[in-house]
């Protein structure tokens, strides 16, 4: 790796950690709770382990998956350290994800499809345009030509809001007034990509309608037209979800997905909360790749979810190093 990848990593590492602190000392102290002065691995500790994680915001239906796979692999070591059952605990957390989480790499555009297309949905508020801005500053440092497409009518506000996201990272915009049809501003958006020959086009879309049928129903109107004008698009559909709602995100999660098919989350505002053990609710209940990670409101706070850096920035890989630290911020 290069000297400046390298620093660049470890900044953004950095920034996991401190956006992931509260989630860390919420998530880790209720499990090192449960380890801290036990010998033996009984039922009494799994039960223990299995209340933590539910009270960790990590969900009934993934405490359950996670504990019954880790009491089948406990059950076959008659001699356990603590230290053995905490790094096997980890080890099934990381399991809960999908596979393309374990990629070392991250989401990148594939150059087949002139124009990419990426819907990004979810209901208002939980960061969608903010997220779409990250990802046009991302992909166009990485010299891709994007462009972006207001579908979200429902406010004048909102088509304003993404035309400064376009401006402060230099890439157009397609938008019409408010109160159009999202879904021909879906079918201007295309035509001026292929037009311009872009490599990536970003639709932003409502959160909030009169109704949620009536979103779903516009979103599926939206996908329709974009397959008319780039035939297989749109080819990523993004769920954006506020990390910070906790359990409420989950249950977003599982409306939105009852109706839309959905190929990747974006989990935002990580930062500053201590509900990040929902990304692990989120991943296993729904098996779909976590692509991004909100961690702020600046320009490159959005990185790419590595999985064993959000595991370590989560729970310290030696459970007697977070029980140090632990111990050694409360005096
Ligand atoms: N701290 C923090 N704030 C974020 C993050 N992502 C978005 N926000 C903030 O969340 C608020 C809502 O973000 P928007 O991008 O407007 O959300 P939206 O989903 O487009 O909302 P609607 O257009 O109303 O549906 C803004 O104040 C953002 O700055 C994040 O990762 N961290
Ligand atoms: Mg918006």
């Amino acid at each position: 790796m290069s000297f400046l990848k390298r620093l660049f990593s470890k900044q953004e590492k950095q920034t996991l950690d401190e956006g992931l602190e509260k989630s860390k000392s919420h998530v880790f102290s209720k499990l090192a709770k449960v380890f801290t002065g036990r010998r033996v691995v009984d039922e009494a500790l799994m039960d223990e382990l299995e209340e933590a994680f539910i009270t960790a915001d990590v969900g009934v239906e993934t405490t359950m998956r996670l504990l019954s796979r880790l009491r089948k692999r406990a059950r076959f070591e008659a001699y356990m350290e603590m230290q053995d059952l905490y790094g096997m605990m980890r080890e099934e957390m990381a399991a809960l994800f999908h596979e393309d989480n374990r990629a070392p790499e991250g989401y990148s555009i594939p150059k087949s499809d002139q124009p990419h297309v990426i819907l990004v949905v979810g209901v208002n508020g939980v960061g969608k345009t903010t997220s779409i801005g990250k990802l046009a500053h991302r992909y166009k440092s990485q010299g891709h030509e994007v462009i972006l497409g207001a579908a979200d009518t429902f406010r004048a506000a909102a088509i304003d809001q993404l035309k400064v996201w376009a401006e402060r990272v230099g890439v157009p915009v397609v938008a019409q007034n408010m109160g159009a049809d999202p879904a021909s501003v879906a079918f201007d958006t295309l035509q001026s990509a292929v037009a311009r020959k872009a490599d990536v086009a970003i639709i932003d879309t409502a959160g909030r309608l009169h109704n949620k049928r009536g979103l779903m129903e516009e979103l599926a109107k939206v996908r329709r037209v974009m397959d008319k004008v780039v035939p297989g698009a749109p080819h990523e559909v993004w769920l954006v979800l506020d990390g910070s709602t906790g359990q409420n995100a989950v249950e977003q999660a599982k409306q939105f997905l009852a109706t839309t098919d959905v190929t990747g989350l974006i989990v935002t505002k990580l930062d500053g909360t201590a509900k990040g053990g929902v990304v692990l609710a989120i991943s296993l209940q729904f098996n779909i790749p976590v692509r991004y990670i909100g961690v702020g409101e600046q320009l490159d706070n959005l990185q790419d979810f590595h999985l064993d850096e959000f595991l370590d920035s989560l729970l310290p890989e030696r459970l007697e190093d977070g029980l140090d630290a632990a111990e050694g911020s409360a005096e």
